[in-house]
């Protein structure tokens, strides 16, 4: 049966982030994907000044009630920005309303990076998007935003292993099932991700290498290709490597093009990759 999820982002019109990242990554692994929008810029907040800004908030509930009477049965609800800290109660009451049994919870906080939070939200968001990640299944905050869910500061860029590993090991204590912290880097030339689940005594730890710079949407090219990487059932430390490797592979092509950061990174030249891996490790083959 083809998957069905239902995406719960705002809508950035340029600057390839949220629904513009994850509808076409979960497209091409052959999903079904629905939308709640929940705000409409004309770019993302992250480098660009005098963008539009519609807060849906009005709309979520009335939407969510009108898609209850189909009977969906969404395979995932797959959140990230909010407009404001409290749309995550607007959100838990979508989930009430649309999750079945077997629907994956997975919650991008997407709220901050580098140290902040984004420039439209206020303080009042790490602990509303904490009640969001603990009904999680699955949770992908980068290292600001797991510092900010457990109410520490940001440590800056220098933390140890040990570190970390307190901050996934606090994350899974709220109830999710996963946690991937990204953004995780112990030296300058590398960046990688941080997986824990329930049952793991410690997170592993995957990196790869990391070109310097501010890439705008990474966080969300990474959780769509994890997504759709586990809704093609991978596993999550085989689909989190690819979704890592997706990711550094967009960047490295975006840097080849000299393009402006500020759009985001070129996620669509690595779709056909991503379809193919997936292809052949369901029928068990070398991917290579
Ligand atoms: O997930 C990144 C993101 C999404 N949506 C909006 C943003 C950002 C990051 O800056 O501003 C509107």
């Amino acid at each position: 049966m083809q998957k069905r999820v239902l995406a719960v982002h705002d809508i950035s019109c340029v600057g390839r982030c949220s629904l513009t990242v994850a509808l076409p990554i979960l497209s091409a692994a052959g999903i079904n994907t629905s939308v709640i929008p929940t705000a409409l810029l004309s770019t993302h907040t992250g480098e660009f000044t005098g963008y539009t800004h519609l807060d849906l908030s009005d709309q979520l509930l009335p939407i969510a009630r009108h898609l209850s009477t189909l009977g969906l049965g969404f395979d995932a609800i797959y959140t990230g920005y909010l407009a404001s800290g409290s749309q995550t109660q607007q959100v838990l009451d979508i989930i009430e309303l649309l999750a079945v049994p077997q629907t994956h919870l997975f919650v991008d906080p997407a709220f901050a990076d580098d140290g902040r939070l984004y420039s439209l939200l206020d303080d009042t968001m790490p602990a509303q998007m904490r009640r969001l990640c603990a009904r999680a299944h699955t949770i992908v905050p980068n290292l600001t935003e797991a510092a900010f869910l457990l109410s520490q500061p940001y440590p800056g860029k220098t933390y140890s292993p040990a570190y970390v590993s307190g901050l996934a090991k606090a994350l899974l204590a709220m109830g999710p099932q996963n946690v991937i912290i990204t953004d995780v880097s112990f030296d300058s030339s590398q960046t990688g991700i941080a997986i824990i689940q329930q049952g793991m005594d410690e997170p592993s730890f995957t990196f790869t290498h990391r070109y310097p710079g501010t890439f705008h949407g990474t966080g969300d090219v990474f959780a769509s290709f994890l997504l759709g990487a586990l809704l093609r059932d991978m596993t999550l430390p085989d689909a989190a490597d690819m979704a890592l490797s997706l990711t550094h592979d967009s960047i490295a092509l975006t840097l080849q093009e000299n393009q402006p950061l500020r759009y985001g990174v070129q996620f669509e030249r690595v779709t056909s990759r991503f379809l193919r891996e997936l292809e052949c490790r369901n029928r068990q083959e070398s991917c290579k």
